[in-house]
């Protein structure tokens, strides 16, 4: 095997090239790698003895796109910003032998691109392939929006390019973005096909146009469908724009196209900001001060106490995640509405196509509601989601403190409760952790993972390590009230009302907000999460009184009533409501016009500032750490960083 150089080696097997791209983790296309695939390509081109080329990634996957760490050089100028792949995709594609890529794992971005420069690519089953480009604020820069239109068809490649899921084998193979399922030991697949077409004229991707005669509309239709889903995002419109090209204009103008739209994306706050988000979540997985080495328990069976909103949806996680999980309720009317509500939102899914009835079948067959604890014994996790009252949580803790074997975690879902005092409940503290869900738990990828004074660091990294496995991001954090994401959104909550008293109505600091990009606006959101989750929490702590606290003693909770800052005709959508504008300017120390930027600064100022005296207490260990936390529960734009991120490069905070 000769070495092209340490990250790229060439090999053959009888008259066939084997090229193995060995980058781990994932073969990302780091200095070296582009170079290193280009050698080899030329030096087969004058050897005699090989006939055809596979190209294939050493390890868990195929190359998985650009280097993203490069991005940041080149956009602070210290490296150029040349990526150096359209020169390494036209050899593959100009090569006198016929090129094979072999996929497995994924290949993704600039991996995909890499492949779609090849003449031909197979791929095993489980492989996936992406144009994941638009979730760091980019595009495709490497030929995706020409290439792969012209393999799969318009259509397809607009979905692909500006919505950035990737697909499963068998839907490429199906849409011609690969030309064979390999059984068995791909290399060994791929190696045979590249024989059987080794002394067939290879077709260069770049020049199959038959497939970009498309309908208009879909550009339209992609371009609404983006406003709505990818709201406020350049990323998705500018891909729409790039593939649009390729329809449009002969395949080197579209390229320059392409590149124009990519550099400008690349070079945008957008960008920037949704790279941090990249590599934040990652980042928050990591916990500098935990030994490396520190046991993390194996998760095989779980419990959950209250089949609530919450409860229900926290079971679901561990069925989807394969795990068998008890569901216990204090009555059977409760248990079956839990469980009720659990089928519904399974069948939702599988009508919405996300997964076949065999397998809502499986996970539904994986929860079993009871009214004992029966069973609890043999938990290895057991989460508790009961009514948010401390002498309630006490209670149940002493509970489980009596059945739980001595290794099993307890974790608590309170979003507000000291986790110490919950805890004091026990005779093992150190087995006690917060596992605060958001909801609807089933679907928020958050967990703030909260720490108790006592909780022990195999509890932990236990717990880290299952917020992947339920598929979800995970964000250590300390124990204070509110933790990091509900005691920020205390102070946000606050400033908005100090707007209202100023001024402002709750639509205005709603539609501002909204238009920053947040999900919704924060009175929007109170009505949604109910009004009287923060009152009965205020009332325990003898906080000030907010003008909520008021709607509440008029029995306006929100949604769930019908009222709360808004109306609610239809149970979601918000009307204002003059009773509540009455309310207000009763409270108003003074009446002003307030330009929707100030409303912004201040109540996301409100976040910032919070967020600063967090990480001063060390409660949150990174301002990475708060900005996830933001971005995966409570909505905040991921285009915009996080609010920690905003705050740097907008407030000099
Ligand atoms: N560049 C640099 N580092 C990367 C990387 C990449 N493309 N992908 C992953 N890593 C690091 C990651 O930070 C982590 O590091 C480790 O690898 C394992 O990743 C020209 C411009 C492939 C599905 O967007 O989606 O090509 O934390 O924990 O869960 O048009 O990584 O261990 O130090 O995520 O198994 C397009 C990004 C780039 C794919 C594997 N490609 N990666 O998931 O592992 S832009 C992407 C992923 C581009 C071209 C354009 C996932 C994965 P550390 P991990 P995983």
């Amino acid at each position: 095997m000769d070495e092209m150089n340490e990250l790229v080696k060439f090999s053959k097997s009888g008259r066939i090239g084997v090229i193995t791209v060995d980058n781990p983790p994932v073969n990302a296309l780091s200095p070296g790698v582009p170079e290193g695939i280009l050698a080899a390509v030329r030096s087969a081109q004058g050897d005699d003895s090989v006939r055809a080329l596979v190209l294939i990634g050493a390890g868990r996957t195929f190359i998985a796109g650009a280097d993203i760490k490069e991005f940041g050089k080149i956009t602070s100028g210290e490296r150029s910003e040349a990526l150096g792949l359209a020169e390494v995709i036209l050899a593959i594609e100009d090569s006198a032998k016929p090129v094979v890529c072999a996929i497995h794992g994924t290949a993704l971005g600039g991996g995909l691109e890499v492949a779609m420069g090849a003449h031909y690519r197979v791929a095993v089953a489980s492989a996936q392939v992406g144009q994941p480009e638009v979730k760091l604020g980019i595009i495709p820069g490497a030929g995706g929006t020409q290439r792969l239109p012209r393999l799969a068809g318009v259509a397809r490649a607009v979905e692909m390019c500006a919505f950035g899921e990737p697909i499963k084998a068998a839907a490429a193979l199906e849409s011609g973005i690969v030309d064979r399922i390999v059984e068995g030991d791909l290399l060994a697949g791929a190696i045979a096909f590249a024989s059987e077409v080794s002394q067939q004229t290879a077709r260069k991707p770049r020049e199959r146009n038959e497939k970009l005669a498309g309908d208009e509309s879909i550009f339209a239709a992609a371009r609404d469908q983006a406003r709505k889903t990818k709201r406020g995002m350049m990323a998705p419109l500018a891909a729409i724009d790039a593939v649009e090209a390729a329809t449009r204009l002969p395949f080197e103008a579209g390229m320059k196209k392409e590149a124009e739209l990519f550099r400008e994306c690349l070079f945008s706050d957008q960008s920037k900001a949704m790279i941090h988000a990249f590599f934040g979540e990652r980042e928050v997985a990591k916990i500098p001060w935990l030994p490396k080495d520190t046991p993390v328990k194996e998760i095989r069976k779980a419990a959950v106490i209250g089949a609530g909103t919450m409860g229900g949806g926290i079971a679901m996680n561990y069925a989807n995640a394969g795990i068998p999980v008890i569901l216990k309720e204090t009555t059977q009317e409760a248990l079956d509405k839990g469980v009720e509500t659990i089928r519904r939102n399974y069948a939702s899914s599988v009508k919405k196509g996300r997964f076949p009835q065999s397998v809502m079948d499986q996970r539904m067959g994986l929860i079993r509601p009871q009214l004992t604890y029966d069973g609890f014994e043999e938990a290895d996790v057991i989460a508790e989601a009961v009514f948010e009252s401390m002498a309630l949580k006490k209670q149940v803790f002493a509970e489980i403190d009596k059945v739980a074997k001595p290794e099993a975690i307890l974790a608590t879902n309170t979003s507000t409760l000291d986790i110490d005092e919950i805890a004091s409940a026990t005779s093992r503290p150190q087995m006690v952790i917060g596992h605060h869900y958001f909801s609807p738990a089933n679907v928020m990828r958050l967990i703030e993972i909260v720490r108790g004074k006592a909780t022990s660091p195999e509890v932990i990294a236990t717990s880290m390590a299952l917020a992947k496995k339920l598929n979800k991001v995970g964000v250590l954090v300390g124990n204070c009230r509110g933790f990091v994401g509900n005691r920020m959104l205390h102070e946000y909550l606050r400033e908005a009302e100090s707007l209202l008293k100023e001024g402002a109505a709750p639509r205005d600091v709603d539609r501002a907000l909204y238009d920053f990009g947040m999900a919704m606006g924060p009175f929007a959101m109170s009505d949604l999460a109910g009004l009287d989750v923060g009152w009965r929490i205020r009332k325990e702590h003898k906080d000030q009184p907010m003008i909520a606290d008021t709607l509440c003693e008029m029995g306006r909770y929100g949604q769930k009533t019908g009222a709360g800052w808004y109306r609610y005709e239809d149970g979601r959508t918000p009307i204002p409501d003059p009773d509540v504008d009455a309310l207000v300017a009763k409270l108003r120390k003074r009446m002003r016009w307030i330009p929707a930027e100030e409303i912004v600064e201040r109540t996301i100022g409100a976040l910032v500032k919070e967020g600063a005296k967090i990480l001063e207490e060390a409660i949150a260990m990174r301002a990475v750490d708060i900005d996830i936390i933001y971005i995966t529960g409570y909505g905040f734009p991921v285009y915009r960083g996080g609010p920690m991120w905003y705050g740097k490069a907008t407030m000099q905070a």
